[in-house]
C-alpha cells in the first residue's frame, strides 16, 4: 500500500476503463484521510468524482518522469498493472522498442513489422557484452545464455512462450541464428547449417494456417544445441512435443492442413512428382475442408524446393526424400478413398475406389487387405477370433485414424532422422543450450483434450518459472546480507495435483479408458464426484447448466472443458490389423515406420467403442505419455539456468505497431509477468547501489558528502526521509527499497530542487 501522502494534489493517478483498461488522471486536490471522494481531472480535460470507500480503494499512482520508458518493469516505484501496461506501451509506441525487461523474463512485443534489428551487425554489437549494458533485445538473452554456459559450463535454457502468432517461433530462430553466428567458424560451417535447416523441415511437417496465424506450429520443441569446449557449436537435438495429429484430417474454415501436403501439390507438374499422382488442393478431401488454398506472400512450389534443399543440407538423399513424399501423398489419397453406406446394407461401409488403389500402390501394400480392414474389426469372443463389418461411419473413422497414424509417425520418424544428422560426436559437448518454443496456455469458446494438455504444460512451466523467480529473489537477499525478509509467492501446486496427482483427471480419464464401457460422460461424472462431492477441489468447478463440462480455475484464467472426444483422444487407437498390413509393406521406408511405435499412437487390437470385445491394448494413452514427456522436461529445464521470453501479440488484425491494451493485459496475466511484478513488488522491488543513490539524491542529504562516504551518507540520511524503517533496508552494497519508496524520494528530490531554485532566483533578483 502506497503512503497517502502521496496522493496529493497534482500527484498522478490510474484509473479503471472500459477501452483502454487505464487512464491517467491527475488529482485537483490533496486527499485527506476518511474523505470519501477524490476530485480528478481525467487526461480528456473532465473533471471527476472518484469514490473511495476505503483507502484501499485509493487508484494506483503514477511513477515518477524518470521511470518513463525505463527499460526494466521491474525498476518502476510502483509496481501494478497500469505502469506496467503504460511503459510497455510507450516503449513500443513512442520508441518502436519491441523488447523490455520485467526482471529476468525478456517481454518481446510483436511488431507484425520488419525491423533493422536483426542484421549481423547486430549480433556483433551484443556479442561478449553484458546484458545490463545493453537495451534489451533478443540477442541479449541468447548472448546471456551463451555467456553464462561459457563461463559456468552449465547448460542453459530459454523458455519461450506466448500465445498462438506472437512471436515464439520466430524468436526461436533468432536464438538460433545467434549461436550459428557467435558459435560458428569464420566460415559457416555445415553444422551450423545444418542446425539451422531443421527449421524449414520442421516447418513443413509441424506448421499451418491457422485462423491466428499463417504459420502457426502445431507442435512444441525442444531443442539443445550443443556446444564444444571452445564455445563452437557441434551439433543440437531436439524433442517435440504433441502434435496436433487432428488437423491430417479436418480443417476449421479457412484455415489449412500441413504445409508440406500444399507445397506437395503445388508441384505436381514437375517431373519426378507425376508418379505420386497428385492434384490441386481443392481435389483432396484432407486439404480443402478450410477453403482457402492459398496462403498471401507464400509460394508453394519455392517452399517445397526450400524444403528438400533442407533435407539435402542434412543428409536426406533425394531417394530417402521421394520416399517421405510419396507417403504424404499416400495420405491424401487415403483421405480421398469414399466409403460407401449405401442401400439396404447402409450399416456396412464398402470401398470401392479409385483413391484406395492408389494409395496402396504408394504405399506398396496389398489393396484389396486394406479394403477389407478398413470396413472390418476382429473381435475375440470366448477366446475365438470373429470378424465383423464396421458402419459406414466407423470406417471412416478408422480411415481417418489411419491417416493420423501414418502422419504421426511420419513426423516422428523425421525428427529421428534430423537428431541423427545433427547428433554431435561422442564426447564431444561440453555443454548445450536448449531453446523450447512451446504454444502457450490457450482458450477458446470450445475448450477439448488438446487445451487441456496445453494448459496443464502450461501450468508446470509457470511452477518451473515461480519457484525460480523466487529463489533468485532470496539469494539476491542473502548475497546481500539482508535480514530474512519472507517473500510471499503463489504456487499452482494444487492446480498441478488436481491434473496429474493420485485420483487426479488425468488418472481417472485413463482408468476410464481403460473401461470396456467408459465414455466421456461417466469419466465427468466421476470427477465431479471426486472432486466436488467427496472433496471440493479449490480449482475444480462444474459449470450450472451443463452435465458434459468441468471447469478448471489455471493460474492464467478460468477455463470450461467439454469432455466430448476426451476419451478417443487419450486413447488414439488404430487398428492393429491395418498397422500389419502396412509392416508388410514393400517400401523399406513403410515398413520401417511402423516396426516401432515412435512416441505416438498405442495400437489397439478390436475395436475401441463397441464394449463387447476383449481389448487387449497396448496401452500407453496420449494424456500418459504427455505427462512422462513433461516430466522430462521439466527435469532438464531444472538442471538448466533458465532465461525466459514472453511473447506478446498486440492485436488480433496483425497489424504493424498497433497496441490493444486490453489483448495485452490479458497475456500479461496470462504469462505471469504480472505475478513477476507481484513477487517483485512483496519484497523490496527497487535497488540501488549506494553509488547510484548517492550520485541521485546527493541535494537530500545533509552535512558534508563524498562519493566515497556513499555507503555512510545513505545510511545516515534515510531515516529523516523515510520514517518508517520497513520501508527500506541495507544490503553489503544496495540499498533495498519497498514499492512506492523511490516515488516518495523523487517527490522530496524535485521540492527541494523547487526551493533551492527559488532560493538562487531571489537572490539573483538580489543581485539585480
Ligand atoms: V504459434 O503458437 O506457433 O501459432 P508463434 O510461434 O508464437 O505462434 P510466430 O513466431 O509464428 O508466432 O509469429 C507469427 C508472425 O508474427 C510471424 O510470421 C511474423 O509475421 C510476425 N512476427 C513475429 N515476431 C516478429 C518480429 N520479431 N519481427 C517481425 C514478427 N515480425
Ligand atoms: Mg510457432
Amino acid at each position: 500500500m502506497a503512503t497517502l501522502e502521496l496522493y496529493s494534489k497534482g500527484a498522478n493517478v490510474w484509473v479503471p476503463d472500459p477501452d483502454a483498461v487505464w487512464v491517467s488522471a491527475q488529482l485537483l486536490q490533496d486527499y485527506r484521510s476518511g474523505e470519501k471522494h477524490l476530485l480528478l481531472q481525467l487526461s480528456n480535460g473532465n473533471e471527476v468524482h472518484y469514490p473511495v470507500g476505503s483507502p484501499s480503494d485509493l487508484p494506483p499512482l503514477g511513477n515518477p518522469d524518470i521511470l518513463e520508458g525505463e527499460n526494466d518493469l521491474t525498476a518502476l516505484s510502483f509496481l501494478h498493472e497500469p505502469a506496467v501496461l503504460h511503459n510497455l506501451r510507450v516503449r513500443f509506441l513512442d520508441y518502436s522498442s519491441i523488447y523490455t525487461y520485467c526482471g529476468i523474463v525478456l517481454v518481446a512485443i510483436n511488431p507484425y513489422d520488419q525491423l533493422p534489428i536483426y542484421g549481423e551487425e547486430v549480433i556483433d554489437a551484443y556479442s561478449g557484452q553484458d546484458m545490463a549494458d545493453m537495451e534489451p533485445h533478443i540477442f541479449s538473452v541468447a548472448e546471456e545464455a551463451y555467456r553464462t554456459m561459457i563461463r559456468s559450463g552449465k547448460n542453459q535454457s530459454i523458455i519461450i512462450s506466448g500465445e498462438s502468432g506472437s512471436g515464439k517461433t520466430v524468436s526461436a530462430k533468432f536464438t538460433m541464428r545467434y549461436f550459428a553466428v557467435v558459435g560458428g567458424a569464420a566460415q559457416q560451417t555445415s553444422v551450423e547449417e545444418r542446425v539451422l535447416a531443421s527449421n524449414p523441415i520442421m516447418e513443413s511437417i509441424g506448421n499451418a494456417k491457422t485462423t491466428r496465424n499463417d504459420n502457426s506450429s502445431r507442435f512444441g520443441k525442444y531443442i539443445e544445441i550443443g556446444f564444444g569446449r571452445k564455445g563452437d557449436i557441434i551439433g543440437a537435438n531436439m524433442r517435440t512435443y504433441l502434435l496436433e495429429k487432428s488437423r491430417v484430417v479436418f480443417q476449421a474454415s479457412t484455415e489449412r492442413n500441413y504445409h508440406i501436403f500444399y507445397q506437395l501439390c503445388a508441384s505436381r507438374e514437375l517431373p519426378e512428382m507425376r508418379s505420386l499422382k497428385l492434384d490441386a488442393p481443392e481435389n483432396f478431401r484432407y486439404t480443402n475442408q478450410g477453403g482457402e488454398m492459398q496462403i498471401p506472400g507464400t509460394d508453394d512450389l519455392s517452399d517445397l524446393e526450400r524444403t528438400r534443399n533442407a533435407f539435402t543440407i542434412l543428409g536426406v538423399q533425394p531417394d530417402q526424400q521421394m520416399e517421405l513424399f510419396r507417403i504424404l501423398s499416400a495420405v491424401l489419397h487415403l483421405g480421398n478413398v469414399n466409403i460407401q453406406a449405401s442401400g439396404r446394407s447402409s450399416d456396412r461401409g464398402y470401398i470401392d475406389d479409385r483413391s484406395l488403389a492408389v494409395f496402396s500402390k504408394l504405399l506398396g501394400v496389398e489393396g484389396s487387405q486394406m479394403a477389407h480392414w478398413l470396413c472390418h474389426r476382429r473381435f475375440a469372443v470366448g477366446g475365438e477370433m470373429l470378424v465383423k463389418p464396421m458402419t459406414g461411419q466407423q470406417a471412416v473413422e478408422a480411415r481417418d485414424a489411419l491417416a493420423k497414424h501414418i502422419y504421426g509417425q511420419l513426423f516422428a520418424w523425421t525428427v529421428q532422422r534430423l537428431n541423427s544428422a545433427l547428433r554431435a560426436q561422442q564426447g564431444r559437448t561440453k555443454s548445450f543450450v536448449g531453446v523450447l518454443d512451446i504454444y502457450g496456455f490457450e482458450t477458446f469458446e470450445r475448450n477439448s483434450f488438446e487445451q487441456f494438455c496445453i494448459n496443464y504444460a502450461n501450468e508446470k512451466l509457470q511452477q518451473q518459472f515461480n519457484r525460480h523467480v523466487f529463489h533468485l529473489e532470496q539469494e539476491e537477499y542473502v548475497r546481500e546480507e539482508l535480514a530474512w525478509s519472507r517473500i510471499e509467492f503463489s504456487d499452482n501446486q494444487q492446480c498441478i495435483d488436481l491434473i496429474e496427482g493420485q485420483l487426479g483427471m488425468f488418472d481417472l480419464l485413463d482408468e476410464e479408458c481403460r473401461m470396456p464401457k467408459g465414455s466421456d460422460e461417466s469419466w465427468v461424472r466421476k470427477l465431479y464426484d471426486q472432486h466436488l462431492n467427496s472433496k471440493p477441489h479449490p480449482h475444480f468447478r462444474k459449470p450450472r447448466m451443463s452435465n458434459s463440462a468441468f471447469i478448471v480455475l489455471h493460474f492464467a484464467d478460468t477455463v470450461q472443458y467439454e469432455c466430448d472426444g476426451f476419451l478417443d483422444k487419450n486413447r488414439d487407437t488404430v487398428f492393429e490389423e491395418l498397422i500389419n498390413i502396412l509392416k508388410a509393406s514393400q517400401s523399406e521406408l513403410v515398413a520401417e515406420l511402423f516396426q516401432q511405435q515412435r512416441n505416438a499412437s498405442p495400437v489397439a487390437n478390436g475395436s475401441i467403442r463397441s464394449g463387447k470385445r476383449a481389448t487387449r491394448e497396448h496401452k500407453l494413452t496420449v494424456g500418459f505419455q504427455f505427462r512422462q514427456s513433461l516430466q522430462m522436461l521439466m527435469e532438464t529445464l531444472n538442471s538448466t539456468t533458465p532465461h525466459y521470453v514472453r511473447c506478446i501479440k498486440p492485436n488480433d488484425l496483425k497489424e504493424p505497431f498497433l497496441f490493444d491494451p486490453k489483448r495485452t493485459v490479458q497475456q500479461l496475466r496470462a504469462c505471469g509477468v504480472l505475478e513477476t511484478i507481484r513477487i517483485s513488488a512483496a519484497g523490496y522491488p527497487s535497488r540501488w547501489t549506494y553509488e547510484e543513490f548517492f550520485s541521485r539524491y546527493r541535494i537530500l542529504l545533509r552535512g558534508p558528502q563524498s562519493q566515497d562516504q556513499a555507503q555512510a551518507s545513505c545510511r545516515q540520511a534515510l531515516p529523516q526521509l523515510i520514517p518508517d524503517p520497513d520501508q527500506y533496508c541495507f544490503g553489503k552494497t544496495k540499498v533495498f527499497f519497498r514499492a512506492g519508496q523511490v516515488a516518495l524520494l523523487e517527490r522530496l528530490r524535485a521540492e527541494r530542487l523547487r526551493v533551492a531554485a527559488v532560493i538562487i532566483q531571489s537572490q539573483v533578483r538580489g543581485w539585480l
